[in-house]
């Protein structure tokens, strides 16, 4: 691989060609993008558009160098282009892209998801977190035979119908609280509390006489920046779940592989009735998956009645590039990204120290985030209350020395094993003189 850039990249410099590609792109696609919050609404500016990239870093059409914290929101947990990931594309690429029949490899996959979160018994692959969700919220429904569900201020769990009530990541970066073309009637029964504040999770489970079908959370929330659970409130919500007689969701899509080498379940020791995955198991291809308790999992077709299907389900290039990505990303891989993460955190919470900026950083394993506030953040609200105008300066400056972060306050950011200590000293020397000019 070759090393870094000698200078820090204090590009000031137009980006021509990404302003070029943009504007054709928005003749093309709503705002020019795939994805809402590629679109840097949160940040101001243009977006840069990506040419390729290599381990821990990135280079957009224009040539320009960035390190990468956002590594694809989030599945590149072994880096850009990992040659380990080529090849088993490779491989598996000559052999059919496709064939909507049962693999080998995606019952590989599976056993070694099985080994890792033993909870989830049983499984479905699907293609992306929202059909994850937007399954396991049918299945809780159908299990329990109850339809409203709870969920928490900035978590997002996708954009199924269900789930665009006080959600997070792009809707709340476009100030979008909830969406037209949700029914009403739906969107009455999906309930809403505070991450982090169980009596008020308890109040509306108490209050809702037709009963509540599953509680669905995100563990630790990066989808409003990264807030951890209070202590007590992923065990408070278990207990609330059994008493109430709903399902416990654990959206894992950002957490699962990044957290701890087991999830949720192995760093906070509650266990969830279904688990949703992403991101991570499919190494950057478009894998997600449902899974959990036996006896639930059972209800879904073709060996029970709930119905949920996909041409592209199972893929083998995608099986193939989750089973390189977890196979290689052992527990002692794990513990050096994370090593490297918490370095990166206190390094950067040193800054915040050194210039009397209040900034409040955290992490768990390889999955970090930082808010410009004096206090620490606990939910959305605490979220929206940080400095997002001195956010916005920040990334800016940031970028302009070649350091991509997540293009929003209410994003986390990741590191993978392709960040050695050279991308992270470099890291935090291009952020201190990100914040020095963002205060300047
Ligand atoms: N929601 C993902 C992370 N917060 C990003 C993917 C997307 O919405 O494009």
């Amino acid at each position: 691989m070759r090393p870094l850039s000698a200078s820090p990249l204090k590009d000031l410099e137009t980006r021509a060609r990404s302003a070029e590609i943009m504007a054709r792109a928005r003749a093309l696609f709503p705002g020019g993008v795939n994805s809402p919050v590629r679109a840097f609404r949160g940040v101001g500016g243009e977006p840069i558009v990506a040419a390729r990239g290599e381990g821990a870093r990135i280079w957009d059409v224009d040539g320009k160098e960035y390190i990468d914290f956002v590594l694809s929101w989030g599945p590149l947990v072994l880096g850009h282009a990992s040659p380990i990931v080529l090849d088993a594309l490779e491989r598996t690429m000559a052999e059919g892209t496709s064939f909507g029949m049962p693999t080998e490899l995606e019952v590989q996959l599976g056993e070694l998801i099985r080994a890792r979160m033993p909870h989830v018994e049983m499984m479905r692959f699907v293609s992306s977190g929202t059909e994850a969700t937007m399954s396991a919220v049918r299945l809780a429904r159908a299990f329990t035979g109850r339809d409203a569900i709870l969920k928490f201020e900035g978590c997002y769990h996708g954009h199924a119908d269900s789930f665009l009530a006080r959600a997070g990541s792009g809707v709340a970066t476009l100030g979008l609280p909830d969406s037209p073309g949700v029914p009403a009637a739906l969107a009455s029964l999906t309930l809403t509390a505070p991450f982090n504040d169980l009596d008020a999770a308890k109040g509306l489970v108490k209050r809702t006489k037709r009963g509540i079908a599953a509680i669905i959370v995100e563990p630790i929330v990066g989808n409003s920046g990264f807030i951890p659970p209070d202590r007590g409130f992923l065990e408070g919500l278990r207990a609330l779940a059994d008493n109430a007689g709903a399902l416990l969701i654990f959206d894992e899509v950002m957490t699962g592989f990044r957290i701890a080498p087991g999830g949720a379940r192995e760093r906070f020791g509650v266990t969830a009735d279904l688990t949703t995955l992403g991101k991570v198991i499919g190494g950057g291809l478009p894998v997600a998956l449902y899974g959990g308790r036996r006896d639930v999992m059972e209800r879904i077709a073709p060996l029970g009645p709930v119905y949920q299907a996909g041409t592209l389900s199972g893929n083998p290039l995608a099986m193939a590039a989750g089973l390189a990505t977890l196979s290689t990303l052992t527990a002692a891989l794990h513990t050096k990204i994370e090593k490297r993460t918490a370095a990166l955190v206190k390094g950067l919470q040193k800054i915040g120290v050194d210039l009397g900026v209040p900034l409040e950083a955290g992490h768990a394993g390889s999955m970090w985030g930082f808010f410009f506030t004096e206090k620490p953040v606990r939910n959305f609200a605490d979220a929206k209350a940080s400095d997002l105008e001195l956010f916005r300066r920040f990334f800016r400056a940031a970028l302009d020395r070649g350091v991509y972060l997540a293009p929003s306050p209410f994003e986390a950011c990741f590191m993978s094993a392709a960040h050695g200590d050279d991308e992270v000293g470099t890291a935090l020397e291009r952020m201190r003189e990100a914040l020095e000019d963002a205060i300047a």
